[in-house]
Protein backbone atom coordinates (compact mmCIF):
# COMPACT_ATOMS: atom_id res chain seq x y z
CA UNK A 1 0.00 0.00 0.00
CA UNK A 2 0.95 3.29 -0.69
CA UNK A 3 0.30 6.62 1.83
CA UNK A 4 -0.37 9.75 -0.09
CA UNK A 5 -0.65 11.50 2.96
CA UNK A 6 -1.93 11.77 6.50
CA UNK A 7 -4.20 14.22 8.17
CA UNK A 8 -4.83 14.33 12.08
CA UNK A 9 -7.99 16.29 12.64
CA UNK A 10 -9.19 17.10 16.52
CA UNK A 11 -12.36 17.08 17.29
CA UNK A 12 -15.11 18.21 19.94
CA UNK A 13 -17.49 15.90 20.83
CA UNK A 14 -20.13 17.12 23.62
CA UNK A 15 -20.85 14.01 25.97
CA UNK A 16 -24.96 13.78 26.70
CA UNK A 17 -24.53 14.16 30.55
CA UNK A 18 -20.97 14.58 32.17
CA UNK A 19 -18.39 11.52 32.64
CA UNK A 20 -17.21 10.99 36.33
CA UNK A 21 -14.48 8.58 37.35
CA UNK A 22 -12.31 8.70 40.63
CA UNK A 23 -9.57 10.52 38.16
CA UNK A 24 -11.43 13.06 36.61
CA UNK A 25 -14.94 14.36 34.82
CA UNK A 26 -15.17 14.68 31.28
CA UNK A 27 -18.36 16.73 29.51
CA UNK A 28 -16.84 17.76 26.32
CA UNK A 29 -14.48 14.77 24.47
CA UNK A 30 -11.23 16.02 22.70
CA UNK A 31 -10.62 13.80 20.00
CA UNK A 32 -8.15 13.34 17.64
CA UNK A 33 -8.76 11.49 14.29
CA UNK A 34 -6.22 9.90 12.24
CA UNK A 35 -7.15 9.82 8.49
CA UNK A 36 -4.52 8.12 6.13
CA UNK A 37 -5.32 8.95 2.20
CA UNK A 38 -3.76 6.30 0.01
CA UNK A 39 -4.21 6.62 -3.92
CA UNK A 40 -7.58 4.32 -4.00
CA UNK A 41 -8.62 4.43 -0.21
CA UNK A 42 -8.50 6.23 3.39
CA UNK A 43 -8.39 4.90 6.53
CA UNK A 44 -9.42 6.24 9.52
CA UNK A 45 -8.68 5.70 13.69
CA UNK A 46 -9.37 7.30 16.45
CA UNK A 47 -7.22 8.07 19.16
CA UNK A 48 -8.68 7.38 22.68
CA UNK A 49 -6.40 9.65 24.70
CA UNK A 50 -8.61 12.17 27.02
CA UNK A 51 -7.64 15.74 27.27
CA UNK A 52 -5.64 15.03 30.72
CA UNK A 53 -2.97 12.67 31.01
CA UNK A 54 -5.33 11.64 34.23
CA UNK A 55 -6.36 7.76 33.11
CA UNK A 56 -2.83 7.36 31.75
CA UNK A 57 0.24 9.04 30.93
CA UNK A 58 -1.33 9.94 27.10
CA UNK A 59 -3.17 13.12 26.47
CA UNK A 60 -4.95 14.38 23.24
CA UNK A 61 -2.01 17.38 22.28
CA UNK A 62 0.83 14.82 23.30
CA UNK A 63 -0.15 12.36 21.35
CA UNK A 64 -0.87 14.76 18.34
CA UNK A 65 2.70 16.15 19.09
CA UNK A 66 4.12 12.34 18.89
CA UNK A 67 1.97 11.91 15.64
CA UNK A 68 2.97 14.79 13.92
CA UNK A 69 6.91 14.19 14.82
CA UNK A 70 7.79 10.86 14.82
CA UNK A 71 4.95 7.98 14.12
CA UNK A 72 3.78 9.17 11.02
CA UNK A 73 7.41 10.37 9.56
CA UNK A 74 8.26 6.71 10.09
CA UNK A 75 5.85 4.83 8.85
CA UNK A 76 5.11 7.29 5.65
CA UNK A 77 8.98 6.26 5.41
CA UNK A 78 7.93 2.70 5.12
CA UNK A 79 8.75 1.43 1.46
CA UNK A 80 5.48 -0.88 2.03
CA UNK A 81 3.60 0.43 5.52
CA UNK A 82 1.21 -2.04 5.81
CA UNK A 83 -0.54 -2.24 9.10
CA UNK A 84 1.94 -5.39 10.06
CA UNK A 85 4.95 -3.34 9.43
CA UNK A 86 3.83 -0.16 11.95
CA UNK A 87 4.79 -2.11 15.27
CA UNK A 88 8.41 -3.42 14.50
CA UNK A 89 8.62 0.42 12.71
CA UNK A 90 8.15 2.41 15.52
CA UNK A 91 9.62 -0.30 18.27
CA UNK A 92 12.56 2.44 18.80
CA UNK A 93 9.31 4.67 20.20
CA UNK A 94 9.03 4.12 24.14
CA UNK A 95 5.39 4.49 25.19
CA UNK A 96 2.89 6.37 22.97
CA UNK A 97 0.82 3.73 22.60
CA UNK A 98 -2.83 5.59 22.03
CA UNK A 99 -1.23 7.94 19.63
CA UNK A 100 0.63 4.39 17.85
CA UNK A 101 -2.82 2.30 18.00
CA UNK A 102 -5.07 5.56 16.06
CA UNK A 103 -2.21 5.38 13.26
CA UNK A 104 -2.26 1.30 13.07
CA UNK A 105 -5.88 1.45 13.44
CA UNK A 106 -6.35 3.95 10.39
CA UNK A 107 -3.87 2.35 8.15
CA UNK A 108 -5.16 -1.06 8.62
CA UNK A 109 -8.49 0.56 7.94
CA UNK A 110 -7.25 1.79 4.56
CA UNK A 111 -5.30 -1.78 3.63
CA UNK A 112 -8.38 -3.11 4.77
CA UNK A 113 -10.77 -1.45 2.42
CA UNK A 114 -8.62 -2.05 -0.48
CA UNK A 115 -8.98 -5.94 0.03
CA UNK A 116 -12.23 -5.76 0.68
CA UNK A 117 -12.04 -7.12 4.05
CA UNK A 118 -13.53 -6.25 7.33
CA UNK A 119 -11.98 -5.89 10.74
CA UNK A 120 -14.08 -8.35 12.15
CA UNK A 121 -13.12 -10.94 9.01
CA UNK A 122 -9.03 -9.93 9.64
CA UNK A 123 -9.20 -10.28 13.27
CA UNK A 124 -11.12 -13.93 13.18
CA UNK A 125 -14.47 -12.69 14.72
CA UNK A 126 -16.83 -15.39 15.74
CA UNK A 127 -19.79 -13.61 15.92
CA UNK A 128 -22.25 -11.52 14.44
CA UNK A 129 -23.35 -9.17 17.16
CA UNK A 130 -22.44 -8.61 20.96
CA UNK A 131 -23.15 -8.05 24.02
CA UNK A 132 -23.52 -4.76 25.65
CA UNK A 133 -22.77 -3.48 28.86
CA UNK A 134 -22.92 0.31 30.19
CA UNK A 135 -20.77 2.20 32.42
CA UNK A 136 -21.67 4.50 35.00
CA UNK A 137 -20.17 7.16 36.02
CA UNK A 138 -19.75 8.32 39.83
CA UNK A 139 -22.97 10.62 40.66
CA UNK A 140 -23.82 12.92 43.49
CA UNK A 141 -26.39 11.07 45.12
CA UNK A 142 -27.22 7.06 45.55
CA UNK A 143 -31.26 8.01 43.87
CA UNK A 144 -29.50 9.86 41.04
CA UNK A 145 -27.75 6.60 40.08
CA UNK A 146 -30.83 4.12 40.73
CA UNK A 147 -32.27 6.47 38.10
CA UNK A 148 -29.54 6.38 35.50
CA UNK A 149 -29.11 2.46 36.45
CA UNK A 150 -32.86 1.86 36.03
CA UNK A 151 -32.71 3.84 32.81
CA UNK A 152 -29.56 1.79 31.08
CA UNK A 153 -31.97 -1.28 31.62
CA UNK A 154 -34.39 -0.12 30.08
CA UNK A 155 -32.91 0.46 27.48
CA UNK A 156 -31.64 -3.38 27.28
CA UNK A 157 -28.14 -2.99 28.56
CA UNK A 158 -27.36 -6.70 29.46
CA UNK A 159 -24.54 -5.52 32.46
CA UNK A 160 -23.88 -2.60 34.27
CA UNK A 161 -20.39 -1.51 35.27
CA UNK A 162 -20.23 1.29 38.32
CA UNK A 163 -17.59 3.56 38.73
CA UNK A 164 -16.42 3.13 42.67
CA UNK A 165 -14.03 5.61 44.55
CA UNK A 166 -13.54 5.78 48.13
CA UNK A 167 -16.44 7.85 49.91
CA UNK A 168 -18.38 5.70 46.93
CA UNK A 169 -18.10 1.91 47.10
CA UNK A 170 -19.97 -0.27 49.10
CA UNK A 171 -23.49 1.97 49.70
CA UNK A 172 -24.14 2.55 46.23
CA UNK A 173 -23.26 -1.20 44.99
CA UNK A 174 -25.72 -2.19 47.78
CA UNK A 175 -28.29 -0.05 46.60
CA UNK A 176 -28.11 -0.96 43.20
CA UNK A 177 -28.00 -4.86 44.10
CA UNK A 178 -30.59 -4.29 46.36
CA UNK A 179 -32.88 -2.36 43.93
CA UNK A 180 -32.58 -4.40 40.77
CA UNK A 181 -32.15 -8.01 42.15
CA UNK A 182 -29.78 -10.07 40.29
CA UNK A 183 -28.41 -8.40 37.17
CA UNK A 184 -24.94 -8.52 36.02
CA UNK A 185 -23.21 -6.18 37.85
CA UNK A 186 -19.53 -5.44 38.20
CA UNK A 187 -17.32 -1.86 39.64
CA UNK A 188 -14.56 -0.60 37.98
CA UNK A 189 -12.29 1.72 40.50
CA UNK A 190 -9.80 3.14 38.14
CA UNK A 191 -6.37 2.60 40.41
CA UNK A 192 -8.49 4.76 43.36
CA UNK A 193 -7.30 2.36 46.48
CA UNK A 194 -4.30 0.81 47.79
CA UNK A 195 -3.25 -2.12 49.17
CA UNK A 196 -4.28 -0.95 52.63
CA UNK A 197 -7.76 -1.44 51.32
CA UNK A 198 -8.27 -5.09 51.14
CA UNK A 199 -10.24 -5.58 54.25
CA UNK A 200 -12.30 -2.63 52.94
CA UNK A 201 -13.20 -3.87 49.72
CA UNK A 202 -13.81 -7.46 50.51
CA UNK A 203 -17.36 -5.95 51.74
CA UNK A 204 -18.17 -6.46 48.12
CA UNK A 205 -18.08 -9.91 48.25
CA UNK A 206 -21.59 -10.18 49.92
CA UNK A 207 -22.55 -8.53 46.11
CA UNK A 208 -22.10 -11.25 43.93
CA UNK A 209 -20.27 -9.07 41.65
CA UNK A 210 -18.44 -10.37 38.09
CA UNK A 211 -15.55 -8.76 38.81
CA UNK A 212 -13.71 -5.57 40.42
CA UNK A 213 -11.19 -3.58 38.30
CA UNK A 214 -8.15 -2.41 38.22
CA UNK A 215 -8.61 -1.85 42.01
CA UNK A 216 -4.97 -0.87 42.70
CA UNK A 217 -2.11 1.42 40.99
CA UNK A 218 -1.23 0.55 37.71
CA UNK A 219 2.54 -0.85 38.26
CA UNK A 220 0.88 -2.84 40.85
CA UNK A 221 0.86 -6.27 40.04
CA UNK A 222 2.08 -7.79 43.17
CA UNK A 223 -0.49 -6.27 44.89
CA UNK A 224 -3.43 -6.77 42.95
CA UNK A 225 -2.45 -10.49 43.60
CA UNK A 226 -2.19 -10.10 47.09
CA UNK A 227 -5.75 -8.69 47.64
CA UNK A 228 -6.64 -11.62 44.69
CA UNK A 229 -6.07 -13.83 47.37
CA UNK A 230 -7.98 -11.83 50.00
CA UNK A 231 -11.48 -11.09 47.94
CA UNK A 232 -13.27 -13.33 46.67
CA UNK A 233 -14.43 -11.16 43.82
CA UNK A 234 -12.45 -11.78 40.67
CA UNK A 235 -9.88 -9.06 40.02
CA UNK A 236 -9.93 -7.67 36.02
CA UNK A 237 -7.23 -5.59 34.89
CA UNK A 238 -7.33 -2.71 32.44
CA UNK A 239 -4.72 0.09 32.89
CA UNK A 240 -2.04 -2.30 34.11
CA UNK A 241 -2.23 -4.97 30.67
CA UNK A 242 -0.49 -2.55 28.21
CA UNK A 243 0.82 -5.65 26.13
CA UNK A 244 0.44 -8.96 25.86
CA UNK A 245 3.72 -9.97 27.63
CA UNK A 246 1.85 -7.39 30.68
CA UNK A 247 -0.79 -9.83 30.37
CA UNK A 248 0.89 -13.00 30.86
CA UNK A 249 2.74 -11.61 33.49
CA UNK A 250 -0.11 -10.50 35.44
CA UNK A 251 -1.41 -13.97 34.97
CA UNK A 252 1.16 -15.85 35.61
CA UNK A 253 1.63 -13.78 39.03
CA UNK A 254 -2.38 -14.41 39.92
CA UNK A 255 -2.93 -10.50 39.71
CA UNK A 256 -6.08 -11.09 37.79
CA UNK A 257 -8.28 -14.03 36.59
CA UNK A 258 -9.99 -11.44 33.82
CA UNK A 259 -8.88 -8.77 31.50
CA UNK A 260 -9.98 -5.48 30.07
CA UNK A 261 -8.71 -5.13 26.11
CA UNK A 262 -9.01 -1.85 24.88
CA UNK A 263 -7.04 -1.60 21.60
CA UNK A 264 -6.02 2.14 22.31
CA UNK A 265 -4.46 1.69 25.83
CA UNK A 266 -2.20 -1.59 24.06
CA UNK A 267 -0.74 0.28 21.18
CA UNK A 268 -3.57 -1.46 18.42
CA UNK A 269 -5.73 -4.19 17.03
CA UNK A 270 -3.09 -6.80 16.25
CA UNK A 271 -1.84 -6.26 20.12
CA UNK A 272 -5.14 -6.58 21.23
CA UNK A 273 -5.73 -9.65 19.49
CA UNK A 274 -2.03 -11.06 20.51
CA UNK A 275 -3.77 -9.79 24.24
CA UNK A 276 -6.78 -12.49 23.29
CA UNK A 277 -5.05 -14.93 22.38
CA UNK A 278 -2.04 -15.27 25.77
CA UNK A 279 -5.66 -14.83 27.89
CA UNK A 280 -6.86 -17.69 25.66
CA UNK A 281 -4.28 -19.94 26.24
CA UNK A 282 -4.45 -19.43 29.57
CA UNK A 283 -8.34 -19.40 30.36
CA UNK A 284 -8.94 -16.22 30.98
CA UNK A 285 -11.83 -14.19 29.94
CA UNK A 286 -11.49 -10.95 28.68
CA UNK A 287 -13.85 -8.60 27.41
CA UNK A 288 -13.84 -4.58 25.05
CA UNK A 289 -13.38 -1.78 26.90
CA UNK A 290 -14.46 1.72 25.90
CA UNK A 291 -13.05 5.42 25.74
CA UNK A 292 -15.98 7.02 24.67
CA UNK A 293 -15.60 6.35 21.35
CA UNK A 294 -16.99 8.31 18.23
CA UNK A 295 -18.63 5.71 15.77
CA UNK A 296 -15.17 5.49 14.84
CA UNK A 297 -13.89 3.51 17.03
CA UNK A 298 -16.54 1.79 18.35
CA UNK A 299 -16.74 0.30 15.06
CA UNK A 300 -13.30 -1.40 15.28
CA UNK A 301 -13.91 -2.11 19.09
CA UNK A 302 -17.08 -4.43 18.13
CA UNK A 303 -15.49 -5.83 15.16
CA UNK A 304 -13.44 -7.32 18.63
CA UNK A 305 -15.26 -8.21 21.07
CA UNK A 306 -17.15 -10.31 18.20
CA UNK A 307 -13.77 -12.97 18.59
CA UNK A 308 -14.08 -16.24 20.78
CA UNK A 309 -12.67 -15.59 24.18
CA UNK A 310 -14.34 -11.88 24.45
CA UNK A 311 -17.20 -14.00 26.88
CA UNK A 312 -18.38 -11.33 28.85
CA UNK A 313 -20.29 -8.17 27.92
CA UNK A 314 -17.81 -4.84 27.05
CA UNK A 315 -17.98 -1.37 27.26
CA UNK A 316 -19.42 -1.37 23.85
CA UNK A 317 -22.57 0.45 24.19
CA UNK A 318 -24.92 2.35 21.94
CA UNK A 319 -23.93 5.46 20.56
CA UNK A 320 -26.31 7.37 22.50
CA UNK A 321 -25.25 6.61 25.86
CA UNK A 322 -22.52 9.21 24.98
CA UNK A 323 -23.34 11.33 21.85
CA UNK A 324 -26.60 12.91 20.78
CA UNK A 325 -25.38 13.32 17.10
CA UNK A 326 -22.55 10.71 16.47
CA UNK A 327 -20.30 11.14 13.29
CA UNK A 328 -21.29 8.35 11.67
CA UNK A 329 -24.19 6.53 11.70
CA UNK A 330 -25.37 5.38 15.63
CA UNK A 331 -24.60 2.55 16.76
CA UNK A 332 -27.62 1.24 18.28
CA UNK A 333 -28.81 -1.12 20.66
CA UNK A 334 -31.25 -4.19 19.75
CA UNK A 335 -32.15 -6.93 22.32
CA UNK A 336 -29.07 -5.75 24.47
CA UNK A 337 -26.65 -6.27 21.06
CA UNK A 338 -24.65 -4.08 19.05
CA UNK A 339 -24.34 -5.42 15.09
CA UNK A 340 -20.75 -6.26 14.08
CA UNK A 341 -19.74 -4.40 11.03
CA UNK A 342 -19.44 -6.75 7.76
CA UNK A 343 -18.46 -3.91 5.43
CA UNK A 344 -14.52 -3.56 4.62
CA UNK A 345 -12.09 -2.04 6.89
CA UNK A 346 -13.69 -1.22 9.86
CA UNK A 347 -16.93 -0.82 8.13
CA UNK A 348 -18.51 2.61 8.49
CA UNK A 349 -17.76 6.10 7.37
CA UNK A 350 -18.29 9.34 8.94
CA UNK A 351 -20.99 11.77 7.86
CA UNK A 352 -18.75 14.61 6.43
CA UNK A 353 -21.33 17.73 7.48
CA UNK A 354 -21.63 15.91 11.09
CA UNK A 355 -17.82 15.91 11.31
CA UNK A 356 -17.27 19.52 9.58
CA UNK A 357 -19.97 20.77 12.39
CA UNK A 358 -17.57 19.63 15.23
CA UNK A 359 -14.32 20.15 13.99
CA UNK A 360 -11.89 22.21 15.64
CA UNK A 361 -8.91 21.94 13.49
CA UNK A 362 -7.49 19.92 10.78
CA UNK A 363 -3.59 19.33 9.41
CA UNK A 364 -2.07 17.82 6.92
CA UNK A 365 0.91 15.91 6.78
CA UNK A 366 2.37 15.19 3.45
CA UNK A 367 4.10 12.36 2.83
O1 LIG B 1 -18.30 2.94 27.41
O2 LIG B 1 -16.82 3.92 26.18
C1 LIG B 1 -17.29 3.62 27.28
C2 LIG B 1 -16.56 4.11 28.51
C3 LIG B 1 -16.27 3.05 29.50
O3 LIG B 1 -15.82 3.53 31.76
C4 LIG B 1 -15.42 3.55 30.62
N1 LIG B 1 -14.23 4.03 30.29
O4 LIG B 1 -11.83 3.73 32.83
O5 LIG B 1 -12.54 2.36 31.35
C5 LIG B 1 -12.49 3.49 31.82
C6 LIG B 1 -13.33 4.61 31.22
C7 LIG B 1 -12.54 5.71 30.55
C8 LIG B 1 -13.16 6.59 29.72
C9 LIG B 1 -11.22 5.89 30.75
C10 LIG B 1 -12.47 7.61 29.08
C11 LIG B 1 -10.52 6.92 30.14
C12 LIG B 1 -11.16 7.80 29.31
Amino acid sequence: MKIVGVELRRIAMPLVSPFRTSFGVEEIRDVLLVRVESPDHEGWGECVASAEPLYSAEYTDGCADVLRRFLVPAVTALPNPEATAIGPALAGFKGHRMATAALETAVLDAQLRGLGISFAGFLGAVRHRVPSGVSVGIMDSIPQLLDAVAGYLDQGYLRIKLKIEPGWDIAPVRAVRERFGDITLQVDANAAYTRRDARHLAQLDEFDLLLIEQPLDEEDLPGHALLAAQVTTPICLDESITSARAAADAIELGACSIVNIKPGRVGGYLEARRIHDVCAAHGVPVWCGGMLETGLGRAPNVALAALPNFTLPGDTSASSRYYRTDITAPFELVDGHLAVPDRPGIGIDPDPAALDEVTVSSEWIRR
